[in-house]
């Protein structure tokens, strides 16, 4: 019996592997990681704590906060704010950039996180989880502005999430693919159990809102009327829907199995292209699916070519399996 490969052991030997990239990165993970199991033992209580709920305000995105968001985003503000490995920190639960305590000495990094992901999930037990990326602060040393932020998802160093589900999972990308590692709680340590994490090129199952038909564009409507009629239409095969109402839970199918994930655009709130936040939810998670050898469009254009213009815009989404996405495109060029 033996404990298995730890966070930390990974990251060691996967700069050794990869001397190009500098160490830095794996203290400023594992801080992250104290945080993050923190937030999976409060999820996992919440029904025995008073903090489930509703916090009774707003967050910048309109949206009622949970009292868990305002929780987990503290825990991640604290977690960090005092490591010196940042510049800035900048969170769908604030509206602008988290600057750093006094005496604190200004990183290389930026974190952007989504703090609890699919929140408005966790009275029904259905899996939640934090989303983050990490940039290079263009000028290290100083407090990041707001512009520091507004890089597109190609300039990621890192990107990933925690799963809190039947087990609390972290899965993540450097650019050298994707790991996933389970949280042993009795050891609070993450395990490396999913190597090298693939998603396939083709699939049978796909994930949307379906109550949204109405308000998306044709290609989409085309897209999805195939999808249904499966072989008794013009696909090859039939297919099955799954829909969890949370991104982090949808995402980690599709790394483990496959599929299609679509939040795409659509006409039901002219000031939102899409629902999904580009920062801290569709870039890492396209940077994710793409080193895992899937795509990630808007259906219009690459999610990590984007030049960002607002720290919380929102973009369409369309990840997953690459001949699946590809298809998407192609019907959003023919039209
Ligand atoms: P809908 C959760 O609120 C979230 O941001 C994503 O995690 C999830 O995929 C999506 O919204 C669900 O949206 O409109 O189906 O409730």
């Amino acid at each position: 019996m033996h404990i298995g490969k730890t966070l930390t052991q990974f990251l060691l030997e996967e700069s050794r592997r990869h001397p190009e990239a500098t160490g830095d990165l794996a203290p400023l993970l594992n801080d992250l990681m104290v945080a993050c199991k923190y937030i999976g033992s409060l999820v996992n209580r919440a029904g025995l704590m008073d903090i489930r709920g509703a916090a009774g305000a707003e967050n910048v995105q309109g949206e009622q906060q949970q009292k868990l968001d305002v929780i987990s985003n503290e825990a991640i503000l604290q977690a960090m704010a005092w490591t010196g490995h940042l510049a800035g920190m900048a969170s769908e639960e604030m509206d602008d950039p988290y600057v750093l305590p006094q005496g604190v000495a200004r990183g290389k990094y930026l974190l952007l996180f989504d703090p609890l992901d699919g929140s408005s999930n966790i009275d029904v037990n259905i899996s939640v989880g934090t989303i983050f990326s990490i940039l290079e602060a263009p000028v290290a040393g100083r407090d990041a502005t707001v512009e520091d932020f507004l890089q597109p998802g190609t300039r990621q160093v890192c990107a990933g999430y925690t799963v809190y589900g039947s087990s609390t999972m972290l899965v993540y990308t450097r650019g050298f693919g994707v790991n996933g590692f389970t949280l042993d709680p009795n050891i609070g340590e993450f395990i490396h159990t999913h190597p090298d994490m693939r998603v396939p090129e083709d699939t049978k199952e796909y994930a949307i809102n379906a109550s949204n038909y109405r308000f998306w564009e044709a290609p989409v409507q085309r897209y999805i009327d195939e999808l249904n009629a499966g072989k008794s239409g013009l696909r090859e095969r039939d297919f099955n829907m799954r829909w969890v109402g949370s991104m982090v839970a949808d995402v980690h199918r599709i790394l483990n199995r496959g599929g299609v994930f679509m939040y795409p655009f659509d006409t039901k709130d002219p000031k939102k292209p899409g629902k999904l936040r580009l920062m801290y939810e569709a870039n890492p998670m396209a940077f994710l699916i793409e080193q895992a050898g899937g795509a990630a469009t808007t259906g219009r254009e690459r999610i990590l070519d984007i030049q960002p213009n607002a720290l919380h815009q929102r973009v369409p989404v369309i990840l997953g399996s690459r001949n699946e996405v590809d298809r998407v495109t192609t019907y959003y060029q023919e039209q």
